[in-house]
C-alpha cells in the first residue's frame, strides 16, 4: 500500500527589525490556515521566522539582543499557532531563536497536528564569524549562536519519520547522511540565504544554483523528501533569495516558490518512492 504526507512549504517574504511579533504570527498563522485550506498535513516556515535575520549587524547592547530570542516554546505570541496547529490538524517546524539553559541555539521546533511539541533541532553548521573582520565579514551567527548538541534527531509524525536541517546545514552531505541513517523519510529545512556575500560577490549568480545543488543532491543520494523554505526579500536593507522547494527522492524538484514574499507551495508526496529509489539505485 502507497504512503504519503502532503507537505506544505511556508517561505515568508522579509521580516523587519520594526515588526512586531505580534504581527509576524499573524502572518505566519495565515500562511498556516492556507497551507491546511490546500490540502497539507506538515508545514515548514523558515529560519528565524519570527524576527529579521539580526546576525547581519554587529549588537552589542545584551538587551537589544535578547530581544531576538525566546525563553519559551510556546510563549505568549507562538502559542496561537500552536493552536491553530491543533485546529487546522496541522503541525509544523517553526525556526526561532532559542535561548535555553545549556546555551543560545538556532534552533527549530516540531509541532504535532494536536499542537503538542514532538521535538526539536538545533542547527550543528553555525556559519560566519564571531567577531566582525575589517568590514568585509557582515555574517555573525557564531557570536550569537552555539553550536546545536542535539545531533540530527528524527521524529515519528503520525507515522513518517521526520527530521530538520537549518539553512547551511543544508550545504553539507553529512546532514542528509545523518538524517538518512536514522531514518528520516523527510527533511524539513528552513533558510535566511543573502543574494551577495561581502566574502564573494562575484558568486552572487550561483545562489540559486547552490540553494537547490545541495538539496537535489542530498534528496538524491539519500532517497528523502526535502521540504525547504526560505525567508526571502529585502529585509533591513539585505536581499536574501527565495526559492523555497519541495524535492523529491529522485532528485528532482517536485513544487517551487516563484515569487519572493509570502508564499505557500504543497506536494503530497508519495513515501513509497524512498523505497523504489534506493532499491533502483543503491541495492
Ligand atoms: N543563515 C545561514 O546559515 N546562511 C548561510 C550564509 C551565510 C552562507 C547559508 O548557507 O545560506
Amino acid at each position: 500500500m502507497s504512503r504519503s504526507i502532503t507537505l506544505a512549504v511556508c517561505q515568508t517574504g522579509p521580516i523587519q527589525r520594526s515588526d512586531t511579533r505580534h504581527e509576524t504570527v499573524d502572518r505566519l498563522l495565515h500562511l498556516l490556515e492556507t497551507a491546511a485550506a490546500m490540502g497539507a498535513e506538515l508545514a515548514v516556515f523558515p529560519e528565524m521566522a519570527l524576527t529579521t535575520f539580526f546576525p547581519r549587524w554587529h549588537l552589542t547592547d545584551a538587551d537589544e539582543i535578547a530581544a531576538f530570542f525566546e525563553a519559551a516554546m510556546p510563549g505568549p505570541e507562538t502559542a496561537r499557532l500552536f493552536a491553530a496547529a491543533a485546529r487546522l490538524r496541522c503541525g509544523f517546524a517553526l525556526g526561532y531563536c532559542e535561548a535555553a539553559a545549556d546555551g543560545r541555539f538556532n534552533t527549530a521546533v516540531l509541532a504535532g497536528p494536536d499542537g503538542e511539541i514532538i521535538g526539536k533541532y538545533r542547527k550543528v553548521h553555525v556559519p560566519g564569524s564571531d567577531k566582525p573582520q575589517d568590514g568585509t565579514t557582515v555574517h555573525l551567527e557564531r557570536l550569537y549562536f552555539d553550536p546545536g548538541n542535539l545531533g540530527f534527531p528524527v521524529f515519528d509524525y503520525r507515522g513518517t519519520r521526520v527530521g530538520m536541517a537549518i539553512c547551511n546545514d543544508r550545504r553539507w552531505p553529512e546532514t542528509y547522511r545523518m538524517l538518512m541513517l536514522n531514518g528520516a523519510e523527510v527533511a524539513l529545512i528552513g533558510y535566511n540565504t543573502p543574494q551577495v556575500l561581502a566574502e564573494a560577490p562575484a558568486l552572487a549568480h550561483l545562489r540559486m544554483l547552490h540553494n537547490h545543488l545541495p538539496m537535489q543532491a542530498g534528496a538524491y543520494q539519500n532517497t528523502l523528501w526535502v521540504a525547504a523554505a526560505a525567508k526571502a526579500g529585502l529585509e533591513d536593507g539585505q536581499a536574501l533569495i527565495g526559492g523555497s522547494c519541495i524535492v523529491s527522492p529522485t532528485g528532482e524538484i517536485a513544487a517551487l516558490a516563484m515569487g519572493l514574499g509570502d508564499e505557500v507551495i504543497i506536494h503530497r508526496t508519495d513515501l513509497s518512492l524512498i523505497a523504489a529509489c534506493r532499491k533502483v539505485n543503491f541495492d
